[in-house]
């Protein structure tokens, strides 16, 4: 057990600094066992706050050895400061004043990836969230915004790459081969945007002209095996500032803008001013070994991180509550950026269909947290779903309410009153109130209340009237901490559809204007019921269209229903939405013919609706492929009240049978037509092909004869690009033919061992194959030559990608894959806490599972607990999910 319990840190708490840091200079001295860091700091005492004398300087330090410091160019001898884990603090004796110190740190040991350290044979730095403080002492919040100049000396032979923020103004050469350059950014930023990299790379280089005509020079820097795959990043880069432009109006800052790929990273990739570093999974992109899944990431992070200089960099956060003003926002933005580019519609399904499974699973759970949290043990423990993808959803609602438009005035007053601050989540509404004259006050409980509402919506039909009736309730559980919830505003995207599926003119009771075919009616209360006019036969109503609110719906449709909006409603996502639902429905009756000990039976409805679509040439393949996806396990369970793990997986493996067998000929005869031999294309309409032929190919692996395994394998070792190998991969590994499986992997490990991320692919495809011993080669997997335990990506590749996806492997009944996924957490926690804390997840949802795995789970947990020198990452994972 930790002997010291790790603070917990409150929103209400929050404080100005007593000193603000005007300059920063650094200069980093790189050696291969250890780093030398002397920093210059300006510091101003903070004239806004009333104090009578001068407060101590406290500075935030960790894992640092401090070497010498000064006060105004005078040494401080040791009685003059105190340092502890956290800290050192003096005491000022003017209110201006320079303080220089030097610390020796060492990024060769640095394994828990935060502040400086290496990644292969190159430096680099994650600072977000607290990270500079294992760099050097420094007033290491994100309210303090400092002008860093910096400076990076290192050997010239191995580090001929030496970058820092903002502009190059200056290089020279040392004695003894080694060599410098400064980097000086003049924007103000807070030391969490602070970034550094030396290594011996290469670059792609290219220019964009913004708005007014300022030439920009675009650098990607890759390690030398890399240059061949960064086309796709860079044209998402060029296509991110275009698109910021045109659609928010924000000119990139900068003369110089780079991107570094590493390969040992924590997340996807970090903001920092003017230099962002990439975990290279997002950006390396080239056909042979990225699948089209990749390429669609690489797009949506490089643009997320460029549409972050304005949402984040620009204009940040006053402290880390406030981490979804730019996460939430940034989120949303790279959202309709995608949505732009590629398929809205089909966008829209794959974040919802992830945000329902995994999103609601963490609003259900004991780390459940509003938008904006209240309190924190450790900060890093924060970067969730519920911060990124719901607060991308709060944002969205607020841009429907305000209308596009309105938002756009909102957001250009925002950045305008807002430049160059740290800033809270009320600032960002209050400027799109107040260019929009409306009040968001009730709107801003979905920032403090957590938990995903329910809402219960009821229909009335008056025939002798015309008057058509919607009685909604809304109502929210109780989450850690917060027992009672208030209405929130639930804007409700709907419209009604007569029996020929067309669009009714919409016109409310009390209402002089009408409505047209569409409308969003603002839920407030607990209760409200909307009557509709006019109207010449019972209607259905196509309700909450485009995932309107993060709110679980419940509407009493009937099979029947659902079959004729997934047939006919005008609205793409309410037709992909009526589709889920009728497959959710069958297979929760499944589940519970199952454990009545009942044959499995699909529903024909389902069916029917599966052969309609099969046939329709005029849909969007890629909507087509979502639609013929059955709801995953994962939603399943969320879904479930106590969920049966056996009975989960058995029935959609027999629904997928079913299905599977009753429309052979037809699956056959669209996947024919899609397989055929064409050149690669990475369009939009060749990706959708590849979805929709893929997701066939592993249909029609079911019960497969020798001419589908036949034309599996020629897939597999013929195809010209990495979507349609891998899923010929998949559908080997998935199928029962062993000697067939066991080539196709070899050969594909053989061919790709010396691509990591390809062989991550390698790893995920075996860890979540739902066959017998899923863990017993999850166990072989990690002794293989290119599995490495310190490094993130083979970390998710394998143990996550087990433990989160592979439902009947991980929760086997004897609770071997929980003790192994504890092991893996322990060792991890030495390493890499934040990694360690992520791995954790699974075992936190203990509540939705029989009480025997509970019993197991539960058992695991307590004994991660038990650990000595547990790091606060994970005891604040653990101990909440015991509490
Ligand atoms: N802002 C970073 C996340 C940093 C996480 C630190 N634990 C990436 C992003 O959201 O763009
Ligand atoms: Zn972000």
């Amino acid at each position: 057990m930790r002997t010291e319990q790790p603070k917990t840190i409150y929103l209400k708490d929050y404080q100005q600094p007593d000193y603000w840091i005007d300059e920063t200079h650094l200069t980093f001295e790189l050696f291969e066992d250890h780093a030398l860091v002397h920093s210059r700091l300006a510091l101003r005492l903070n004239a806004d706050k009333p104090q009578k004398t001068l407060p101590p300087l406290v500075l935030d330090g960790q894992q640092l050895q401090l070497l010498s410091a000064a006060l105004d160019d005078q040494p401080l001898a040791e009685g003059d400061y105190r340092v502890d884990a956290h800290s050192l603090s003096l005491q000022p004796t003017s209110a201006q004043f320079e303080l220089a110190m030097t610390t020796r740190i060492e990024p060769q040991n640095n394994t828990a990836l935060e502040g400086l350290y290496k990644s292969g044979g190159m430096f680099c730095t994650q600072c977000e969230a607290e990270g500079f403080r294992k760099i050097t002492y420094y007033l290491d919040r994100p309210d303090v915004m400092s002008r860093f100049t910096t400076t990076v000396v290192a050997d010239k032979g191995d580090y001929p790459v030496l970058l820092s923020n903002g502009n190059p103004i200056a290089s020279g050469e040392h004695e003894g081969g080694r060599h410098w350059a400064t980097w000086e950014d003049p924007f103000p930023k807070p030391a969490y945007l602070f970034a550094l990299v030396a290594g011996d790379l290469v670059l792609i280089q290219d220019s964009f002209a913004t708005m007014n005509g300022r030439e920009i020079d675009l650098r990607i820097y890759v390690e030398p095996e890399n240059r061949e795959q960064c086309g796709h990043a860079m044209d998402s880069l060029k296509r991110s500032m275009r698109w910021d432009e045109e659609v928010y109006g924000r000119e990139y800052d900068l003369d110089i803008f780079m991107i570094v790929a590493v390969n040992d990273f924590n997340m996807g990739a970090m903001e920092n001013k003017g230099l962002n570093i990439f975990n290279s999974s997002c950006v390396l992109a080239h056909p042979d070994t990225a699948t089209d899944l990749a390429f669609q990431r690489v797009e949506a992070v490089v643009a997320h991180e460029y549409f972050h200089n304005w949402s984040g960099n620009r204009v940040t956060c006053r402290d880390w509550f406030q981490l979804s003003l730019k996460e939430g926002f940034t989120v949303f933005r790279d959202a309709e950026f995608s949505a732009d580019m590629n398929s809205r519609t089909v966008k829209r399904i794959e974040d919802v269909t992830f945000l329902r499974a995994n999103q609601f699973a963490e609003d259900a759970g004991p780390m459940a947290h509003p938008v904006r949290p209240d309190s924190f043990i450790e900060i890093s423990n924060f970067y969730t779903l519920t911060v990124y993808e719901k607060g991308a959803e709060v944002v969205r609602m607020l841009h429907t309410l305000c209308g596009a438009e309105g938002f756009r005035k909102g957001t250009d007053l925002y950045f305008e009153r807002h430049d160059g601050q740290a800033v809270t989540c009320d600032d960002f509404v209050k400027a799109l109130e107040d260019a929009n004259g409306l009040d968001f006050s009730q709107f801003k409980r979905w920032y403090s209340q957590a938990g995903t509402p329910r809402l219960e919506v009821h229909s009335h039909w008056d025939a002798a009237t015309g008057q058509f009736s919607l009685l909604c309730k809304q109502s929210c559980p109780p989450t850690p901490g917060q027992s009672e919830k208030l209405p929130f505003v639930i804007p409700l995207r709907m419209a009604l559809l007569d029996s020929e599926g067309q669009e009714m003119p919409l016109k409310l009771v009390g209402e002089s204007a009408a409505r047209g075919n569409e409308t969003v009616l603002a839920l407030t209360e607990a209760e409200q019921v909307f009557t509709f006019e006019g109207l010449a036969e019972e209607p259905l109503p196509s309700l909450l269209r485009g995932f309107s609110a993060p709110v679980k719906l419940n509407y009493p449709y009937s099979r029947d229903d659902r079959v004729f909006l997934a047939k006919h409603d005008p609205d793409g996502f309410n037709r992909w939405e009526a589709c889920q639902a009728l497959a959710v429905d069958v297979m929760q009756g499944l589940v519970d013919i199952h454990r009545a000990g009942r044959p499995l039976l699909a529903d024909q409805r389902l069916i029917e609706v599966y052969r309609t679509l099969l046939a329709d040439n005029a849909l969007d393949p890629a909507m087509v492929a979502e639609m013929l996806r059955l709801p995953s396990e994962a939603y399943l369970v969320e879904l479930a009240e106590v969920a049966d793990v056996e009975a989960i997986h058995l029935v959609r493996e027999t629904l997928r049978r079913e299905l599977a067998l009753a429309l052979r000929s037809e699956m056959l005869a669209r996947w024919r037509q899609l397989n055929v031999a064409e050149p690669y294309s990475a369009e939009a309409t060749a990706m959708a092909r590849r979805s929709l032929k893929n997701t066939l190919l592993g249909y029609l692996m079911i019960e497969a004869g020798d001419d589908m395994l036949a034309a599996c394998v020629r897939q597999f070792v013929e195809a010209n690009n990495m979507t349609d190998r891998q899923a010929a991969l998949v559908a080997l590994v998935n199928s029962p033919f062993e000697e067939a499986k066991q080539a196709a992997l070899a050969q594909f490990a053989e061919r790709w061992q010396g691509y990591p991320l390809v062989m991550d692919q390698w790893f995920s495809v075996q860890a979540i194959c739902g066959l017998s011993g899923a863990l017993e080669r999850v166990e072989a997997l990690m002794q293989h030559p290119a599995f490495n335990l310190r490094n993130p990506n083979k970390v998710r590749a394998l143990i996550g990608a087990f433990a989160n996806q592979n439902l009947i492997g991980f929760h086997r009944a004897d609770g071997a894959g929980y003790r192994f996924l504890a092991e893996r957490i322990i060792e991890l926690n030495a390493l890499n806490p934040q990694i360690a804390s992520r791995l954790t997840t699974p075992l936190t949802r203990w509540r939705k599972f029989d009480s025997a795995r509970q019993g197991l789970m539960r058992a695991e947990l307590e004994r991660i607990m038990a650990l000595e020198g547990l790091s606060p990452d994970v005891y604040e994972v653990v101990s909440k999910s015991l509490a």
